[in-house]
């Protein structure tokens, strides 16, 4: 069912954009639509490839999370005609856009639910989970285990004057969608295909796919993401999945039977540590581990990677603000295989803490106060003209942050070692130290070797005869990396790329 890589490239650097805080159009202080298709030639510029967008669907939450209309956009972002103009200028500038679905739950003001909730003999009362008490209690499903992104513990709530309870794992404002109902999935279906046909999306990043079905039927999930990739699979072949599915390596393969791409959280995690500690254990053998098992159930498989995400500490805070840290961060992910997504600032080291709102502040365009861009629907505390450089001023440094970025990503799409998406081609190298993440991206004719000093010392190595073929340095981070015969000095934090000569 999957296309095959040659046919349809895979694009091989993403960008995820958390609308609300990207970019103003209007000056009423809420990024939208328009903001982002005024920046679209930044972000081309940048090198980025394909854009997820969070949410735009009607909704109460400044998230958006929980929508309320799926064929509408909430009008703090703009309007249906906003979005055609934004996927225009993208694909005029061969660029992807992904939205994301979010159809594990509504908000409990869709109409759906509205009509669900009047009572067990309605049409709509089966898109939802209900159950009696006592039914409840002898499933033994009152409580649920909490989850790394789902804190509740008893997920049954009450509708009043209803004798059934409704099941949402979130929160009560979010009720779990029931895919036992026929009809519930061919509405998906064809809001799916709204989207892909209509609108001209060009794929869908899946939030909470693995609790698409509650815990005591979680072994239908593959099976209903299985239908859904065959759904998509037929509205458009070329149509792109990523699946959030936020779980150890095991757990996520299976998703691969039905979405081409995952988000990889257990990587995520281990870059994270590694920023953070300064040293790493059997880091690229866990990695290959992690490709046995998605390729084993699916070889086509595409590894999605991040530093960070809307719901995450922002890779910036992890490095303690520290730019070479955030620097070597940034190495790591362009420089290993799969397909990475940097969220929105991170190429300007914006910083950002729990609570989530605090990891979703403004973009820092300019350096002037009045930057009429910027969003102002929160007062950020993290990410301020004074602790974060703007892009305006980064743009203008050739050794700032974004130029990091902006280098590596043309790296990135420039040696074929590097930018390979499907089958990762990683290898591990002969250099065994802690302190240092050491590897080999092969290749038929330009393969390239790549180390990364994760400590602050100057680390100088004494190469393999399998590494000194590799003498030529195609990317550093600082200029007093140094290669000569059967030897490499790196500085503290560096990063390097090297080819056959
Ligand atoms: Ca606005
Ligand atoms: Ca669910």
């Amino acid at each position: 069912m999957f296309v095959t890589p040659d046919a349809a490239p895979t694009p091989r650097v993403c960008y995820e954009i958390f609308i609300r805080s990207f970019c103003d159009s209007n000056g009423d202080g809420i990024g939208d639509l328009n903001g982002i298709t005024s920046r679209l030639d930044y972000l081309h510029e940048l090198g980025i490839e394909a854009i997820w967008l969070t949410p735009f669907h009607p909704s109460g939450s400044y998230h958006k999370y929980d929508v309320n209309n799926y064929y509408e956009i909430d009008p703090e972002y703009g309007t249906l005609h906003d979005f055609r103009r934004l996927m225009h200028a993208v694909h005029a500038r061969g660029m992807k856009l992904y939205m994301d679905l979010v159809i594990n739950h509504t908000s409990i003001h869709h109409p759906w639910f509205q009509e669900a909730r009047k009572g067990a003999d309605n049409p709509y009362r089966n898109y939802y989970w209900w159950m009696l008490p006592e039914r409840i209690e002898a499933l033994g499903v009152e409580k649920r285990e909490e989850t790394a992104d789902a804190h509740v513990i008893f997920p049954w709530h009450d509708n009043p004057g209803d004798p059934e309870k409704y099941y949402a794992m979130f929160w009560n404002g979010m009720p779990d969608l029931n895919y036992d109902s026929t009809e519930l999935r061919k509405e998906v279906y064809d809001i799916a295909r709204f989207w892909l046909s209509d609108m001209q999306v060009d794929g869908f990043r899946l939030d909470a796919a693995r609790h698409i079905y509650p815990p005591w039927l979680r072994s239908k999930n593959i099976e209903f993401w299985q239908e859904f990739g065959q759904v998509v699979e037929r509205i458009r072949p070329d149509a792109y999945t990523v699946g959030e599915v936020w779980a150890k390596a095991a757990e996520v393969a299976p998703y691969f039977k039905g979405l081409k791409a995952n988000f990889h959280f257990d990587l995520c995690f281990a870059l994270q540590k590694m920023i953070q500690s300064g040293k790493q254990e059997n880091f690229v053998e866990s990695l290959r581990q992690d490709y046995a098992i998605f390729g084993s159930e699916n070889p086509d498989f595409i590894d999605a990677t991040m530093l960070s995400n809307h719901d995450q500490v922002r890779i910036g805070s992890l490095a303690g603000g520290s730019i070479d840290k955030m620097k070597l961060a940034a190495a790591l992910l362009l420089t290993l295989p799969g397909q990475p997504y940097i969220y929105y600032g991170e190429e300007i080291g914006m910083l950002g803490q729990k609570p989530d709102e605090r990891i979703r502040e403004p973009f820092v365009w300019t350096e002037h106060r009045h930057d009429p861009q910027r969003a102002l629907w929160i007062k950020p505390r993290y990410s301020r003209r004074g602790t974060v450089r703007p892009l305006a001023v980064q743009q203008a440094d050739p050794a700032s942050l974004y130029n990091h970025y902006k280098r590596l990503i043309a790296l990135r799409k420039t040696l074929p070692a590097l930018g390979q998406v499907h089958r990762p081609n990683l290898q591990a190298a002969d250099t065994k130290d802690k302190e240092l993440v050491a590897f080999i991206r092969s290749h038929p004719t330009e393969p390239v070797f790549v180390v990364h000093n994760l400590s602050k010392k100057v680390k100088q190595l004494t190469l393999s005869p399998k590494e000194q073929a590799f003498t030529q340095i195609l990317f550093q981070t600082f200029d007093a990396t140094h290669v000569q015969p059967g030897k490499l000095t790196l500085p503290g934090f560096g990063s390097v790329v090297l080819g056959m000569g």
